[in-house]
């Protein structure tokens, strides 16, 4: 008998019930999630461009909460929300105008703490990003010390009487001129940086992390953490200074039960991933290679057997995000060719590391019609194929739809069997019930002959992972003396039964369990 079952059956131990369930609520706050939740996959949401509950055109937190359902199905368990606080910038949200509230086109505190509700009774945890390095230059404090050399707030930018000479951030000069002297800005003129050696800057971050982890946020993916700390025109990249501070909030956000911090730290992600300083970091470099795998690149295939081999475990994977420099969307980097897609999700939704599945991945979604840059990677979801509103909203889409909306879209993709969205389900479905596949050891891995292989083993639970990229079939090699395959899981299409013993067919992904 679990103890809810207890509670139930027990109608005159209401006052007991009543004291051991506030109790419990007090202790841990976190308590709806299962322990190791986010070795599940999540979905990197854009709110904007999720799901608009108001007609307004815009996407919004309650047309997240709306759409839970369709995230449960999914399989995923995590959702990271890209930053919801107030900004300055009314699209992407990384330009911050208050660090503790919701933006008014999102919906309000009220609106936050149902979705956390909600999303907590389907078993998904919610991260948000955290922007520490900048606010906007719209913030309050950053406008009192732009106009008043002598504000309490000066000292919480990176201010110079005298212009620095000799910088040079990714080709551009950091440094703006004012009429009181000239500040740093690592990321453009409207996100000004703070001054991260401040103590009050720092307590500032802390008190804001707490109001959220407070609220019952499960975590936060840290922003751009190498930025944090610049030493000279030379050394402004990923400097020591920042790993420590880096660490520092880690440990306060962990000091919260069963949350996960997963940092943003493009040039080096697996230092970052060390516990000492994040835990969790995406796995940049490697998203470049499983697009190729997917085509048959056998340097590609090797690359990805050989990167979990050294690299922690606790990365996040994924095949592209909202930054172009990490890609288009998978739709447009396979040219839509659904069989490339589909062994491109099987290669990072198997392998160890968390994986985030950038929203409209799930669907096949396109970029955006007509649109370059980051918003072409940041259209509306494609919920139907209503070429005016994909389904995403009864007014008018704030931005152009995907390309492919009338195509490829939440309804058919989740009516139609062997659809892309039903192999992102399926493979799921294997890392959920399988700890050897969320979290289990990463052993015999090989990339040869445009076949991937490998072995997951958690406890007395081995799990063989091929994936054959050729279009050739591949004669199938048992790691030997890790017992009997027997096949748990062929794919992608039903279609594709193995063509005969010891092999596996062309462009298959074949999940076997290894028994005694
Ligand atoms: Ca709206
Ligand atoms: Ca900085």
């Amino acid at each position: 008998m679990n103890f809810k079952h207890f509670l139930q059956s027990k109608a005159c131990a209401c006052a007991l019930a009543i004291f051991l369930s506030s109790h419990l609520a007090a202790q841990s706050p976190s308590a709806p999630l299962q322990a190791g939740w986010h070795h599940g996959a999540f979905m990197e949401i854009f709110v904007r461009s999720w799901r608009d509950s108001n007609g307004d055109g815009v996407g919004d937190l309650k047309g997240l909460t709306q759409s839970l359902d369709h995230l449960q199905d999914l399989g995923v368990k995590g959702i990271w929300l890209m930053p919801i606080t107030t900004s300055a910038d009314h699209d992407h949200g990384y330009a911050t105008t208050d660090f503790r509230n919701i933006d008014p086109d999102y919906g309000s505190l009220a609106d936050f703490d149902d979705l956390i509700k909600a999303a907590h009774a389907r078993g998904i945890g919610l991260i948000m990003d955290y922007v520490l390095n900048h606010s906007a230059a719209d913030h309050p404090f950053f406008q009192d010390a732009l106009r008043n050399p002598s504000s309490p707030y000066r000292d919480w930018y990176e201010w110079r009487q005298e212009k620095p000479v000799g910088w040079d951030i990714w080709g551009r000069d950091p440094w703006v001129v004012t009429p009181h002297g000239s500040y740093l800005a690592t990321f453009g003129a409207p996100m000004p940086d703070f001054n991260m050696r401040n103590p009050a800057v720092v307590k500032y971050h802390e008190d804001s992390l707490k109001f959220w982890l407070d609220r019952g946020i499960d975590g936060f993916r840290l922003d751009a953490v190498p930025h944090l700390i610049e030493n000279s025109a030379k050394e402004w990249n990923d400097q020591p200074e920042s790993r420590q501070l880096t660490g520092h909030f880690t440990r306060l956000i962990k000091s919260y039960p069963g949350r996960y911090v997963v940092c943003e730290a493009t040039a080096e992600p697996k230092v970052y991933a060390r516990e000492d300083i994040c835990g969790g970091a995406f796995a940049f470099g490697l998203e470049n290679q499983i697009a190729k795998a997917a085509q048959g690149q056998a340097e590609a295939i090797q690359k990805v057997a050989q990167y979990y081999q050294t690299a922690p475990h606790t990365l996040a994977s994924f095949a592209s995000n909202h930054d172009q420099f990490a890609g288009k969307r998978l739709w447009d980097q396979v040219a839509g060719n659904q069989t490339h897609y589909k062994l491109a999700a099987a290669t990072y939704l198997l392998l160890p590391g968390t994986p985030f599945i950038y929203y409209g991945e799930d669907i096949g979604m396109s970029g955006a019609q007509g649109l370059t840059d980051d918003p072409f990677i940041r259209g509306p979801y494609s919920w139907a194929g209503d070429t005016q509103t994909a389904g995403f909203t009864t007014g008018k889409p704030y931005r152009a739809l995907a390309v492919n909306v009338a195509t490829h879209h939440a309804t058919l993709q989740t009516q139609t069997p062997n659809s892309l969205r039903a192999f992102y389900k399926d493979l799921l479905t294997w890392r959920n019930a399988r700890k050897s596949l969320a979290q289990g050891t990463y052993e015999h891995a090989s990339g040869q002959n445009q076949v991937l292989s490998y072995v997951r083993r958690w406890g007395s639970e081995t799990t063989w992972v091929v994936i054959n990229y050729s279009t050739q079939p591949a004669d199938l090699k048992v790691p030997a003396g890790l017992g009997q395959p027997r096949l748990l899981y062929a794919g992608p299409s039903s279609e594709q039964k193995i063509s005969k013993q010891g092999t596996i067919p062309a462009q298959s992904v074949q999940i076997f369990s290894l028994e005694p």
